[in-house]
């Protein structure tokens, strides 16, 4: 019945602390504004507009979705394949309600989404799905490299994107593609994968307490 179906999620993940929160915006905030004074952002506008003289206001650009998380499971309220083996999980009963520390490591940006990389420990990985990254076509990126923050999304553009976009960075990386150096900003150093995807790898990851829960909405 309906209930039966209510007593799943929509989704497991780790859940930032509200006064991070507005920190870990603000820090994504600051780097898209940056982005975008840069002249190697400017000589890639097109990617973002379609047409090379357009402007873009990045910050206009992407909307925030919601409180910030990192999802581990996706359960669509039962819907989705796994829903009940995951939530079942001994190690996720266990930890479920319990406090983490979240490592983000690199933040990005690509025409859809901006995001933020999370670099999983061992612990988390144990509450990491062993097929996520395959669900999402990668079979050969080590498990985990799908954990990620989305920052915000462009219009229509559903979250479920970020992931994605993060896992083609992280394809591209693996097979080699250096990318192309930009610049070393304060935050760290910012490489460009062409097709508007950006990527700034942290000089310092940003701690983050974050509470392993569940999201009904
Ligand atoms: O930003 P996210 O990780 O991407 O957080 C939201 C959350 O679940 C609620 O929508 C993520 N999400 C949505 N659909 C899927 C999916 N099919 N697989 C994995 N994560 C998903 C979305």
């Amino acid at each position: 019945g309906p209930l039966e179906e209510m007593s799943l999620p929509l989704f497991f993940g780790w859940f930032l602390l509200s006064s991070v929160q507005d920190k870990v915006r603000c820090t994504s905030m600051d780097f898209l504004k940056t982005l975008d004074t840069l002249e190697a952002f400017k000589k890639h506008l097109s990617d973002f507009t379609g047409k090379a003289e357009k402007e873009v206001d990045l910050e206009q650009y992407f909307q925030a979705k919601g409180t910030l998380h990192c999802t581990t499971k996706f359960c669509d309220y039962g819907k989705a394949p796994g829903a009940k083996e995951y939530a079942q999980n001994t190690t996720v009963k266990e930890l479920y309600g319990s406090a983490f520390e979240l490592s983000l490591s690199a933040l990005f940006v690509t025409p859809r989404t901006v995001g933020a990389r999370v670099s999983l420990t061992e612990e988390q990985l144990l509450l990491w799905p062993a097929d996520a990254e395959e669900e999402a076509g990668s079979t050969s990126l080590p498990r985990g490299s799908r954990a990620h923050i989305t920052l915000g999304c462009a219009e229509h553009v559903e979250p479920v994107q970020t992931g994605l976009d993060l896992l083609e960075i992280l394809t591209l990386q693996q097979e080699g593609q250096q990318g192309e150096p930009i610049e070393e900003m304060e935050l760290g150093s910012l490489t460009y994968y062409g097709e508007g995807r950006w990527l700034l790898t942290l000089r310092e990851p940003i701690c983050t307490p974050a509470c392993f829960s569940s999201f009904y909405g």
